[in-house]
């Protein structure tokens, strides 16, 4: 139950009226213009943020690359150190800033805590992992030569982030960054400037208390225009972006023109194929969780249902039942299931998507709605809704970020659902419910889901942090998070050495002098 209010959350977390949005870890500054943040919630102005300049990011640049030089060196295990105690911070800090991610997102309570939870098991990971940035050793070719690889500490790491997860896909990057000697510079989303303030109050106590280099945690803030300027930067050797797959093209490329690294977390349009063989409560669960959760802005938000015709009705009857228990309204009312949508932008792709359906050819089945009147008066509260629809439809093809739930229904063998799934131009998150062990086998193998993330019995939201996070085609290819994903953040160097008094060549080649 919640301890305090939004406000007591505010000045916990060091959020001021006017916040510098420029800043190096312990020096903030900013010169450029405000930038409001209001809140999905109920519509109000929260604080500003003073957007960063050219010239601002010049200074942070050159703050980054000062303490790489001296942060590199310090051994992994202590960096993992550093990120512990940044844990630590999280956990105190928990309810605070989960409540914040909450109003200034608009994502349910639960799911705000559930957002910082990710960041501290993320750190936790990170700790570990710090004693394990393993390379291979290799037999060589050559008498008396040894072959190894080590992992070396790679720069700059550049992060654009979205406003649905504006603090854990943050703290993803970081962490792992943080524990290859990387330092960050973070261009959170300009839909939730307050929650990159706030993490940046937090590891701003932690670089204090350990006298570290100040770079090591930088900040920028703006538009696009300022995120142009790290995309160019011959000094970011790598950006990890998660958008939209239109955002992540342009990154791509700018990123790619200058011969960079990039890692790209976009766009998804994730599917739960329901077998005959399915549990029916557990899809509907998992199908509507995936669906309304974070009102449908989750990259990994199930966007479509296959269902085979066997047990359709069966499974469209129950999801009609379970929407209309659907409790819509303030996300800091933990009574609520659904909070608003992030923008009245976002209500009006909401509204696009609902027309385009019915104007494609099909069936509302769960009729949505803007909501109005006592509680919805920002205007950004929405009904879910359910559509009876063609994979094909050109609307069904494109990711909308809203609670906008496509039926699509399949017959014959598993494999006809397996094609309806992968053919979408995106490649996130996909799901299967059967209790046939052909099927879910099938679905994982090299035929089955093309996705980054392909899970049975479960649905394709809520990834534990634990898992290499990404998906592939449209959705861009990057991998964040865990398992081995912490590589991409290092620079790979293979070393052979020679402990003989011969230069023997490899291959065999003689070279005689
Ligand atoms: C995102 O939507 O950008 O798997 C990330 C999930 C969360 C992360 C989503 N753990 O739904």
């Amino acid at each position: 139950a919640s301890q305090f209010g939004i406000n007591e959350a505010l000045e916990k977390l060091d959020i001021k009226f006017i916040n510098e949005g420029t800043s190096t870890g312990l020096e903030n500054f900013s010169s450029g213009e405000i930038l409001d943040s209001y809140s999905p919630v109920d519509g109000k102005l929260i604080a500003s943020v003073k957007m960063s300049t050219v010239e601002d990011y010049e200074k942070v640049m050159q703050s980054a690359k000062e303490a790489f030089k001296t942060f590199r060196l310090i051994p992994a295990p202590q960096r993992g150190e550093i990120v512990r105690q940044f844990g630590e911070k999280l956990r105190q800090n928990k309810e605070a800033l989960g409540k914040l991610v909450s109003y200034e997102m608009g994502k349910s309570l639960q799911e705000g805590y559930g957002e910082v939870q990710e960041m501290i098991d993320i750190c936790d990971f990170a700790v570990g992992l710090s004693r394990q940035l393993h390379g291979l050793t290799m037999h060589s070719e050559r008498p008396g030569h040894r072959m190894y690889e080590q992992y070396h500490s790679l720069g700059i790491v550049g992060i654009i982030s979205a406003f649905n997860f504006p603090v854990a896909v943050w703290a993803w990057n970081t962490a792992l960054a943080w524990i290859s000697g990387d330092v960050c510079v973070w261009k959170p989303s300009e839909k939730t400037p307050l929650c990159g303030i706030a993490c940046q109050n937090i590891i701003a106590q932690v670089i204090k208390e350990n006298n570290l280099p100040e770079g090591i945690s930088c900040l920028i803030n703006g538009d696009f225009s300022i995120g142009e300027l790290m995309t160019a930067d011959t000094r970011i050797p790598l950006i990890s972006a998660t958008g939209s797959t239109r955002m992540g093209k342009i990154v791509a490329q700018a990123v790619a023109g200058r011969l960079g690294k990039s890692l790209l977390e976009l766009g998804g349009n994730n599917a739960i194929i329901v077998t005959p063989d399915a549990d029916i409560k557990m899809t509907v669960i998992g199908a509507v969780f995936g669906a309304v959760g974070t009102a449908g802005q989750r990259c990994t938000s199930t966007r479509r249902l296959i269902i085979h015709e066997s047990i359709y009705d069966r499974v469209k009857e129950a999801l009609v039942v379970a929407y209309k228990q659907l409790r819509i309204g303030n996300p800091l009312d933990e009574n609520n299931h659904v909070g608003p949508l992030i923008d009245i932008h976002a209500v009006e792709m909401y509204a696009k998507a609902l027309s385009s359906v019915v104007a494609e050819g099909g069936t509302i089945i769960v009729e949505g709605g803007i909501l109005s009147g006592d509680g919805y008066e920002s205007g950004c509260y929405v009904k879910p809704a359910i559509a009876e629809a063609q994979n094909s439809f050109e609307i069904v093809q494109h990711e909308t970020f809203a609670p906008v739930l496509y039926l699509i229904k399949y017959s014959g063998e598993v494999d006809n659902a397996i094609a309806l799934q992968n053919g979408v131009a995106q490649g996130l998150s996909s799901a299967i419910m059967t209790n046939n062990l052909r099927e879910a086998e099938r679905f994982l193998s090299v035929t089955g889901s093309d996705c980054g993330i392909a899970n049975v019995n479960i649905g394709t939201s809520g990834a534990e942090i634990g898992g290499a996070f990404g998906g592939e085609k449209e959705t861009g290819g990057g991998r964040e998070s865990g398992s081995d994903a912490w590589k991409i953040y290092m620079r790979r160097q293979t070393n052979t050495i020679n402990y003989t008094t011969n230069l023997p060549l490899a291959q065999g080649i003689k070279f005689d002098l």
